[in-house]
């Protein structure tokens, strides 16, 4: 049965069809930022509907802590300031398909633990819109009672840091995030996005870049003293990015040999969330 994957991130909605690992007709748009859930209706309509009739379901990978169906941020700030989204039920109305529906770092980390070349126990860091993680052990995603498992973006980096958007300060998302980077940005990068502060070559940009690193790598010996895993995989746009995860490796590097741990870029790229919820909805390991 062909899938209707989703991934609704802080910057992004995507939709494919996915049959096994192959996928076909991905589209995508920009994440509306609205308060309110109409615009984010809207456009999640217009990017599915074209799709639906080739589908035989529909699984979603969305940013926000996703229980029972329902959406909720920890970071408000990363969904335009939504709070609150009864995702499966709207989807399911929209589409007239059954709809599952599973956090997107968590979606991303099981696609991305079914393309190990063996099933080590793993970790999944974004750095994107938000930081977000997934946790695999055992060969088991780690969803955690209430859907928080692997939200790892809102450990503490540091404790004079800069607010976050769930309520703390000095969160790992608030120093490493695209749109943490872009708002620590002053003078000439104020206003930038992550991508743009990116390609500037100007100490303060490469500053606010190895500072996000440096609290990535941090989250990573923390991450490896919590799971002892024996792999970490990073994705999302700025963890992509050229030259970032070098930078991460060259950080966890410094760190005492009990927390060294492989690191490797996304196999899936940036189509680990839309794959992942796809397989986690089939119950397929690849
Ligand atoms: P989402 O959070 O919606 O899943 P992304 O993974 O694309 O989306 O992350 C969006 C963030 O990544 C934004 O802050 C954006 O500025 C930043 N970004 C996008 N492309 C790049 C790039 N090439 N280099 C660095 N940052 C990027
Ligand atoms: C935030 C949080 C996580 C999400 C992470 C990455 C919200 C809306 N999202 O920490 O659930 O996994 O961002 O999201 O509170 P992305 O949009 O950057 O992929
Ligand atoms: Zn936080």
């Amino acid at each position: 049965m062909t899938t209707l994957a989703i991934d609704i991130g802080g910057t992004k909605l995507a939709a494919a069809l996915v049959e096994g690992d192959v996928m076909s007709m991905r589209r995508a748009c920009p994440t509306p930022g609205s308060r309110t859930p109409g615009a984010l209706e809207e456009a999640l309509r217009a990017l599915v509907l074209p799709l639906v009739k080739h589908a035989g379901r529909v699984a979603v990978a969305s940013t926000g802590i996703i229980h029972n169906g329902v959406l909720t941020s920890i970071n408000p700030a990363n969904l335009g300031g939504l709070e609150h989204f009864p995702l499966v039920a709207f989807l399911e109305a929209a589409t007239q398909l059954p709809v599952t529906a599973v956090n997107d770092a968590q979606a991303a980390a099981w696609a991305e633990f079914c393309a190990l070349p063996e099933r080590d126990d793993m970790v999944f860091l974004t750095v994107s819109t938000g930081v977000g993680g997934g946790v695999v052990l055992n060969g088991k995603l780690q969803t955690g009672s209430g859907g928080l498992a692997g939200h790892l973006g809102h450990t503490l980096a540091d404790p004079a840091g800069p607010l976050c958007g769930c309520g703390r300060r000095g969160c790992v998302e608030a120093i490493a995030s695209g749109r943490g980077i872009a708002a620590q940005a002053q003078g000439e990068l104020a206003g930038l996005d992550a991508k743009a502060i990116f390609s500037r070559d100007t100490p303060q940009a490469r500053g606010l870049v190895a500072s996000s690193a440096h609290a990535l790598a941090r989250l990573i010996a923390d991450v490896k003293a919590v799971t002892d895993c024996q792999v970490v995989v990073v994705g999302g746009s700025v963890g992509l990015a050229e030259g970032y995860l070098p930078l991460v490796k060259a950080c966890l590097s410094q760190e005492p040999d009990v927390y060294q741990v492989p690191l490797r870029a996304a196999h899936y790229r940036h189509d680990a969330g839309l794959l992942g919820a796809a397989l986690l909805a089939t119950g397929d390991a690849l």
